[in-house]
């Protein structure tokens, strides 16, 4: 239909919107280096239990009934006419990058709850129950890869698949999830996504665009049309430590030297002159981790991503040839931790997100996403897609990420009609 639900979009409040992410933002709130407000917020933390009650109390006072499945997804559920249908889902994530800022995921929980909440406002209630969903570690920050609860979710990954998996205190992601369920064991349990239930009918997330091009092109809705390849690897670099005064450099097995050639031929690998191809070294350990002693050991991250899965492939596949090509001396042991596949979203949602745009009178651009989301693992389940709001200057995984509450606002509004029509389909 795309005709405006005048009482509908009317119920969707910025202010309740803007003072509930402003609440959420005090959960691991932090000063950055230019004084901007961040957050750390890492998954499966006493911060992240916090945020999650503090949701649930919101959910719960507007009726909606709380659940958790095996992967501590957290899911708020709005009853709707027919209970046996399945599902319209809605959500993002409440985990955050160690430097992160105040909206990156937790805007879009935040945004199907306060289109929940209109719906309910507007005396409107759906065919279809409408589900509002956090998954779980999404951002990789903590426990490598990201998007593990959305993962398992979709059956992408076993639900044990990343148990082992430490953070940089050697905590085990699945000791750290057992003890999240242990702690949330007052909540209902579900079953685990489409692996021990049935799919949802459509999947739509609410996201900031964490990049330059609805602000710097002038529009209001980003109507995401896909979301790009990403590939994660962890490389570790194996020598020798040993004295820096005396060890000649002629035969020293010096981890770190090497891992300075393993990157410059990779740089080289990943030449691009369309500069459409990312390709990101940000995380590196080294050991002995000693000013005086030759670096015995490196572990470094990669983050390769592109929009063609030929090219995914073809520069993915040569990654850890390119690095035995280049390393010297020392042992090389290349592990592929996470490998998301371009995805196309449904016309089913993108039409129904450019036509609410439009009916609301926004102005809408049709765009890719540079980042990785949840949406990525929902689309081989059910018609998916994503809103964008602008971020100001393309800031994001930064203190200084912004968008305005009444750029936040027309989001939540575009969300709420798209849910109301989702759940009529
Ligand atoms: O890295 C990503 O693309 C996501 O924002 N975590
Ligand atoms: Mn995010
Ligand atoms: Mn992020
Ligand atoms: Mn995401």
């Amino acid at each position: 239909s795309g005709t405006v639900v005048p009482r509908l979009v009317a119920a969707v409040s910025e202010q309740r919107q803007w003072d509930r992410l402003m609440e959420m933002a005090r959960l691991g709130a932090f000063t950055g280096a230019d004084g901007s407000p961040g957050v750390n917020r890492p998954c499966l933390s006493p911060l992240d239990r916090e945020a999650r009650r503090l949701l649930i109390g919101w959910g719960m006072a507007i009726g909606l009934t709380p659940s958790i499945d095996a992967l501590g997804n957290l899911f708020l559920r709005h009853e709707g006419q027919d209970p046996g249908l399945a599902p319209v889902l809605t959500g993002s994530h409440m985990d955050s990058q160690p430097a992160g800022g105040r909206f990156d995921g937790i805007w879009g929980v935040l945004a199907g709850l306060e289109a929940i909440q209109a719906l309910r406002e507007a005396g409107i209630t759906p065919r279809r129950p409408i589900e509002l969903v956090a998954w779980t570690n999404e951002e990789g920050g903590r426990f490598a890869p990201g998007c593990m609860g959305s993962m398992a979710y979709a059956g992408h990954s076993k639900p044990d698949t990343w148990d082992a998996v430490t953070d940089g205190e050697g905590i085990r992601f699945g000791d750290a999830l057992r003890e999240q369920l242990m702690l949330e064991a007052d909540l209902p349990r579900r079953p685990l996504g489409v692996v021990e239930g049935p799919a949802p009918h459509a999947y739509v997330e609410a996201h900031i665009e964490q990049g330059p091009r609805l602000e710097t092109e002038g529009f209001d809705i980003g109507v995401v049309t896909g979301i790009q390849g990403s590939r994660w690897f962890l490389v570790e670099i194996i020598g020798e430590s040993a004295h820096a005064g005396t060890a000649p450099l002629s035969t020293r097995r010096d981890a770190v030297q090497d891992m300075l050639r393993a990157i410059t031929a990779l740089n080289a690998l990943m030449d691009d002159p369309t500069d459409i191809l990312r390709f990101t070294v940000a995380r590196i350990e080294v050991q002995p981790n000693s000013s005086n002693s030759v670096a015995e050991r490196v572990r470094f991250t990669i983050d390769f991503r592109h929009p063609s899965a030929a090219v995914l492939a073809q520069r993915g596949d040569a990654i850890e040839a390119t690095i035995r090509g280049a390393v010297q001396r020392c042992e090389v042991v290349v592990t592929e931790r996470f490998h998301a596949q371009p995805v196309d979203f449904a016309p089913e949602v993108t039409e129904a997100v450019a036509r609410a745009s439009a009916a609301q009178g926004l102005k809408a651009l049709r765009m890719p996403s540079g980042a990785f989301h949840d949406a990525q693992f929902m689309v081989p389940l059910c018609p998916s897609g994503m809103i964008f709001v602008p971020s100001r200057g393309g800031i994001s995984h930064n203190p200084a990420e912004y968008s305005s509450p009444a750029q936040l606002a027309a989001g939540a509004r575009v969300l709420a009609q798209v849910l109301g029509e989702l759940a009529e389909t």
